[in-house]
């Protein structure tokens, strides 16, 4: 079966394209509704009914276009990734279930047995946990590479190196990569360069405009936005969505987003440009505020004069994100007290929610390293990370200040 997608005929579809960001979150990819309906309806359809036998052949050859199987396209979703690649500077855009469903598609489409993958020392817990325990499996070699070193990067590119990929900033420990540099060198050997801009969004980064070839997303995070739903969105070029679309998402792991989901991350997206200000803007302040109290050994985020990786910051994100990682003097016992004394904040995984949300990543997100791993990658047990949500920016710093006063009231209680 030869599957094409691509979606019904778009002449009425509204040129958006030099327009603003928020402009485009709201309006990118909309066609004209037979009712006059402002938001797009949803199809919660599985399958599509062909007029004739020879119409359903040739969608099925691909020679005529239009959605017959909502595995395949469904054009609520469609509209949404019209949206997405948009907003990512991007020709096209795929759905998936989940962020997960969306890496997973995409590297079993793009790689085969005896292909080497070179990734950043710092991923997300279940990424890693994929090369690692997934991949590696079916004889793909995964090398791990500091990519803030582009020489390192250079020296381990090998003559079966298919792949680069990374996230900036990183989960949990907030390391940046110059995406201009790691995939210009990508390019120049014929790699594939693929960044997982979830921390960023593409309102503060668009790694297709810096020379990505793809970009990978939890669309759980900020691009829903309101932390009630799970899903995954990937940009690129028309071709390699299209390849991705019939081979990962369609054959081999059918993780397809519900256009019920589509909906919502299009409800979300059309705020995204103001949550992001405010994300960022509190953020800031809770950042200083860590920096500035005796009980915080370090805090790294970005958008401080202190980090290391505040000029590339400076260069590659329009603003410093709603996310933070920190250390206390006290380590994983000062942790735990500071986290338990919270009550605004909440203690969960996930981030980008409108909540403040706070976990410890070497016994939650990155728990699928072993202890070693997570040495040699750069993620302490002390480490702290923290998604600062949209409450009143007061309201979180009296919570946190709550939390590290119970640090030394501990500490009094043991002596
Ligand atoms: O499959 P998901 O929608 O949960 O997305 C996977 C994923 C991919 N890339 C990055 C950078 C992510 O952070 C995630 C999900 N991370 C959550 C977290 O770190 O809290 C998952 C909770 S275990």
């Amino acid at each position: 079966m030869s599957t094409h997608n691509q979606s019904n005929a778009q002449d009425s579809e509204y040129d958006t394209s030099n327009m603003g960001f928020a402009t485009r979150a709201i309006h990118a990819g909309t066609t004209n509704d037979q009712y006059g309906a402002l938001v797009p309806p949803v199809y919660m359809t599985s399958t599509f009914a062909f007029e004739t036998v020879e119409q359903g052949a040739a969608m099925f050859e691909g020679e005529l276009a239009g959605h017959f199987y909502s595995r395949i396209s469904n054009p609520t979703v469609d509209i949404l990734e019209r949206r997405f690649a948009a907003l990512e500077g991007a020709q096209a855009a795929l759905g998936f279930a989940s962020g997960m469903g969306g890496i997973t598609s995409t590297l079993w489409t793009l790689l085969s047995s005896g292909d080497e993958i070179i990734a950043d020392k710092t991923l997300y817990g279940c990424t890693f946990a994929f090369l690692e325990h997934g991949l590696r499996r079916f004889g793909i070699t995964i090398t791990y590479v500091d990519l803030q070193n582009t020489d390192a990067l250079k020296a381990s590119i090998t003559a079966t190196t298919k792949l680069v990929y990374f996230e900036t900033p990183a989960n949990p420990n907030m390391r940046l990569v110059d995406i201009k540099e790691v995939c210009k060198i990508a390019r120049k050997n014929g790699l594939i360069s693929i960044v997982d801009n979830t921390y960023s969004t593409p309102y503060l980064t668009r790694p297709i405009e810096l020379g990505a070839d793809l970009v990978v997303h939890s669309a759980t995070k900020y691009l829903g936005g309101h932390g009630d739903l799970i899903a995954g969105l990937v940009a690129g070029s028309s071709d390699l969505m299209q390849r991705i679309r019939v081979e990962g998402l369609k054959d081999m792991t059918g993780a397809v987003m519900s256009p019920l989901t589509a909906h919502q991350i299009m409800r979300g997206l059309k705020t995204l440009e103001l949550r992001m200000d405010r994300h960022c803007k509190t953020a800031m302040l809770v950042a200083r505020t860590l920096e500035a109290h005796l009980a915080v050994d370090h805090v790294f985020y970005p958008g401080l004069e202190t980090s290391a990786d505040h000029d590339l910051a400076k260069h590659q994100m329009s603003d410093f994100g709603g996310m933070i990682a920190f250390e206390l003097k006290g380590g994983v016992e000062a942790g735990r007290t500071m986290m338990n004394a919270l009550s605004l904040v909440k203690r969960a995984v996930s981030l980008g929610d409108p909540d403040s949300l706070i976990q410890h990543p070497a016994s939650m997100t990155h728990a699928t390293y072993s202890p070693q791993e997570r040495a040699q990658h750069g993620i302490t047990d002390g480490l702290i990370r923290m998604s600062v949500g949209l409450e009143t920016p007061e309201d979180i710093l009296a919570d946190l200040l709550i939390g590290l006063e119970a640090i030394s009231q501990n500490c009094k209680h043991a002596a």
